[in-house]
């Protein structure tokens, strides 16, 4: 059942924000309204954070919004947003990404113990503003914060993402587009699963290895750089193939970083390992599987298979490989974490595998860094500090690890994947877990889904993982449908107090949520279980006065889940899941426009185009506002956009003489 989305940008602060702050208190009176000459003013610490702040108002609002400093600022009557580092928020003390966020007719005050405290106090502000506020060009609004008290910090402090790009490869770009909407859901790690069967994604160089070491580590993404899986795709697309370069990889580690992000690097063994047994003839020694073939590697294999090869536990070779492996990897990441997989090593005997894992964890110690694996992989024993990344199986296991020392990542499958089809008319993902949209993936609790009657104590939860496999994804665009918005309730499960959850409130807050996603060019899945918002705004334009009327186009419209009906005179309820065929339900009729021209004329109807083809793997949801005029004189007009609900959005006419 969808109830009517509504445009209501003056929604409070405490229904809007995503994931949900700890404490936020609606104030009454008028909130803080941007103008163009409105300042950032910051102490020296903030000024890398005020500088993004000011990137994501400027591309949409046009205003210059200078960042200053807060002492050599002229004191005036102007207004300013505030950003101050290296203060204590006393409810949270010496928490690092805790801040306090206040917003009243007069400016905006965010406080804040680190930078990073401070970068989480602009991502919930960026959401007190228009969902047009992710625009990346300008538009015509008024910019209006609803006035209010936040305080804030996260339940946890490992908020991740994983992209398997192995199976199928993002680009660089691809992978800082999705870094982006991260960081918007205050997203803290980005796990890159970077080496599986099908491929190998990240340069390893023959730099540094040891002398007697006879492996071209070339090889591994001179060929298997150019493998993925080549079956279940959409439209049977293959895998795309690629590697980074390790500069590559290390400005996009750099660039995570710049979004307080950190990259935890999986290189996954000793299963998972088809492509590195494929083209390192030298690691195809008397244990591994697949027996190599003729041309002594291991045969490739680009299927969706598991569990089928392994890496030698007891051959030196293997170690003087995973010796080079890690200590590149090493000197790549900033971050204190390295993932060894151990994930599904069904044709490695289990003493080899114990000794496997237990020997890779200790040579990630031994590069200074703390090691991160799939559940399977406590069996190798966990010293205090590291990480167990629950996704299926083991819960007993896992549960004793962590009662003695090692901390949780909980990525429970069916809860997490993002890889899952939201229902079976989703054209890709995987069942094997189930499916479902973000409710399934917002009601649980990482101390209790293991063990309802004995939970976790809470120190022992390092954080959440939603990751999302690629077997069925190809580019950025269909990671971003399956990702968004099961991710976001993700996000919150790992950063709001259990207390403080609530579905249906959530439910309300990512219908808000949605159209930024759709502002800022993010695809995702607008399901029929959020009544997404939707939002207006106009465009400024030139024109010439003249005797023909002219088409123009004043507006956009952003309605997640909606089509555009009746030759373009309407939009109506539709989701991705009827594109095919099935009748839309209404949204209490359709919603309509008319333009005000501004020149005292009668308002004539408008048209709204969709952007982009609706189709099921795209929700689409942005319009073009468009209608035909003829201005009689030259000047400056005010118009407005009037949708049939009542609400507005101005637009600038610019009208020169014929
Ligand atoms: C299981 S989850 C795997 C992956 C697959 C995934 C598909 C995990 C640790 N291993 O190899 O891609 O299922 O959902």
């Amino acid at each position: 059942m969808i109830t009517q989305p509504s445009s209501n940008d003056q929604v409070k602060a405490s229904q809007r924000i995503v994931p949900l702050p700890v404490n936020v208190q609606d104030l009454p009176g008028n909130g803080f309204t941007l103008q163009s000459d409105t300042r950032i003013l910051v102490d020296r610490a903030a000024e890398p954070v005020a500088n993004i702040l000011a990137g994501v108002l400027r591309s949409s609002t046009g205003y210059s919004l200078p960042v200053q400093a807060a002492d050599k600022a002229p004191g005036s009557a102007v207004q300013s947003i505030n950003i101050s580092v290296a203060e204590q928020i006393a409810e949270f003390k010496d928490q690092p990404e805790a801040y306090s966020l206040r917003v009243t007719a007069s400016g905006v005050e965010i406080k804040a113990l680190t930078a990073q405290g401070a970068f989480n106090a602009v991502q919930s502000l960026r959401q007190l503003f228009p969902a047009f506020i992710e625009s990346a060009t300008p538009v015509n609004r008024t910019w209006t914060a609803p006035a209010t008290n936040i305080t804030d910090a996260p339940r946890t402090a490992y908020r991740s993402m994983m992209l398997d790009v192995a199976r199928s490869f993002l680009t660089p770009a691809e992978v800082r587009k999705i870094i982006d909407q991260m960081a918007a859901l205050k997203f803290s790690t980005l796990h890159m699963h970077l080496a599986d069967d099908q491929g190998w994604r990240l340069q390893i160089t023959n730099d540094g290895k040891e002398a007697d070491d006879p492996i071209d580590y070339n090889r591994l993404t001179d060929v298997s750089g150019k493998t993925a899986i080549t079956e279940w795709g959409y439209q049977n697309e293959p895998g795309r193939t690629g590697f980074y370069t390790q500069q590559e990889y290390r400005d996009l580690v750099g660039y995570a970083q710049s979004q307080f992000i950190t990259v935890v690097p999986e290189i996954d063994t000793p299963g998972h390992t088809n492509a590195a047994l494929h083209a390192i003839p030298q690691l195809n020694t008397g244990a591994t599987q697949p027996r190599p073939g003729p041309d002594g590697v291991a045969p490739l294999n680009t299927t969706g298979a598991v569990g089928y090869s392994t890496l030698d536990a007891n051959a030196d070779i293997t170690w003087k490989f995973m010796r080079q492996i890690y200590r590149q990897l090493a000197a790549l990441t900033p971050g204190p974490y390295m993932h060894l997989g151990g994930d599904e090593s069904k044709v490695t005997p289990s003493a080899d595998y114990r000794k496997f894992v237990s020997k890779t964890a200790e040579i990630i110690r031994g590069y200074g860094k703390s090691p991160v694996g799939w559940n399977e992989y406590v069996a190798g024993g966990l010293q205090p500090g590291d990480l167990v990344q629950q996704w299926a199986g083991n819960e007993a296991d896992t549960q004793a690890a962590v009662r003695q020392g090692a901390k949780l990542v909980a990525s429970p499958a069916s809860m997490t994947y993002l890889d899952l089809k939201y229902n079976n008319k989703t054209p890709i993902g995987l069942t094997w877990a189930g499916s479902g949209d973000f409710p399934k993936y917002y009601d649980w609790d990482p101390t209790t889904y293991l063990n309802k009657s004995n939970p976790l104590p809470e120190s022992s939860i390092a954080g959440v993982e939603a990751p999302l496999w690629s077997e069925t994804v190809r580019g950025v665009s269909q990671a971003e449908f399956l990702s968004f918005p099961r991710a976001a309730a993700v996000a919150e499960v790992g950063w709001t107090p259990a207390a403080k959850k609530n579905l249906q409130d959530f439910s309300k807050r990512l219908a808000m949520f949605g159209p930024r996603m759709t502002a800022a060019g993010t695809n995702f899945y607008d399901g029929p279980n959020a009544a997404w918002n939707w939002s207006m705004a106009g465009l400024g334009y030139r024109t010439s006065a003249g005797i023909l009327p002219q088409t123009q186009t004043v507006g956009t419209l952003i309605a997640p889940g909606t089509k555009a009906a009746n030759n373009g005179t309407s939009i109506a309820a539709d989701r991705v899941d009827d594109s095919d065929g099935t009748a839309a339900s209404a949204i209490n009729g359709n919603l309509t426009v008319s333009i005000d021209w501004g020149d005292g004329t009668p308002a004539t109807p408008g048209t709204l185009n969709s952007s982009q083809p609706r189709n099921a793997l795209q929700a689409s949801g942005a319009y073009a506002v468009q209608g035909t005029h003829r201005y009689l004189l030259p000047g400056v007009y005010q118009g407005s956009i009037i949708a049939s609900d009542g609400s507005r959005a101005p637009f600038t006419a610019t009208v020169t003489a014929r």
